[in-house]
């Protein structure tokens, strides 16, 4: 990992933040990304100046353009993208859900995501390496009440993934979707907004942790270059599919 450099979004908690000190520890270059300027400060504190910092908040175009433009010589053939930033926003019907909540959704989860990524890949294909991971979740592939445009943004993620390859095939750069179920996190203190709430969501469950979701980005960079994982899905052990929904009357 001594000649990667890998931009982490969304590395201020979570799956970002495991991803950047699992790759700071095997000897790569990070840039890691996010809103709050504290958490950054904090992650640089405890992983050191392999670690670059960056305040930046998905939902600005240019900003995340103009990142990509100025970075440091040290860390500016990034050749790892992991495009984590994201979340859910409520968790209500549709035709109850804040738009407000709707629109934040698109603009992190599907523009952000597809901005970052068209800034990031010209260098990666000019030196004919690279790998970009998405993070998408299973809610693209299982729709499910309240899950709505969450689960759209998912599902964006997924198929722009696949269609990555489609273009890349030739490029010497590997694009991996993982898709994720019930993780604990700060995604549900997000998604609720109520401590109390989210905490229930993984009550009597064994549910996957951040470090085992970076374990498996690690994993998947660590591939021998002439595989590409095209997609992983991901639950816990304690997690399965449930029946169709019908409504009698
Ligand atoms: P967390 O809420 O713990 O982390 C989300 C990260 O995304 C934070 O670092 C946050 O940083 C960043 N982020 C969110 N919005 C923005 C924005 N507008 N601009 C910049 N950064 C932003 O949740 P997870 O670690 O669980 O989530 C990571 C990804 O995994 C998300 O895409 C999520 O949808 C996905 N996922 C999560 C699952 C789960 O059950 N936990 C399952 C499947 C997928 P900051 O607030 O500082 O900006
Ligand atoms: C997060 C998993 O099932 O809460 O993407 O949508 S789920």
């Amino acid at each position: 990992m001594n000649n990667e450099v890998v931009l982490v979004t969304g590395a201020t908690s979570g799956f970002g933040r495991a991803t950047a000190r699992r790759f700071i520890q095997a000897g790569a270059r990070v840039i890691a990304t996010g809103r709050r300027k504290e958490r950054l400060d904090a992650l640089g504190k405890e992983l050191g100046d392999r670690l670059h910092p960056i305040v930046l908040d998905m939902q600005d175009s240019a900003a995340l353009v103009a990142a990509v433009q100025g970075l440091p010589k040290a860390f500016a053939d990034v050749s790892i993208l992991v495009n984590n930033a994201g979340g859910a926003l409520g968790l209500d019907t549709a035709h109850e859900a804040k738009l407000d909540d709707w629109i934040g959704m698109i603009d992190t989860n599907v523009r952000g995501l597809a901005v970052l990524t068209r800034a990031v890949l010209p260098g990666m294909v000019a030196r004919r390496h690279g790998l970009v991971v998405n993070i998408g979740s299973v809610a693209a592939q299982y729709p499910y009440p309240g899950g709505n445009v969450y689960g759209a943004t998912k599902a964006f993620v997924h198929q722009f993934s696949l269609n990555l390859r489609a273009d890349l095939v030739d490029k010497n750069v590997r694009v991996t979707c993982i898709e994720p179920g019930l993780a604990e996190t700060e995604f549900s203190l997000v998604r609720l907004k109520d401590k109390a709430k989210a905490d229930a969501v993984y009550r009597g469950v064994k549910p996957i942790s951040a470090e085992d979701v970076a374990e498996t980005i690690f994993w998947v960079a660590n591939l021998p270059a002439h595989m590409n994982i095209n997609l992983i899905e991901m639950m816990p052990t304690q997690q399965a599919f449930g029946p169709f929904a019908v409504h009698r009357t």
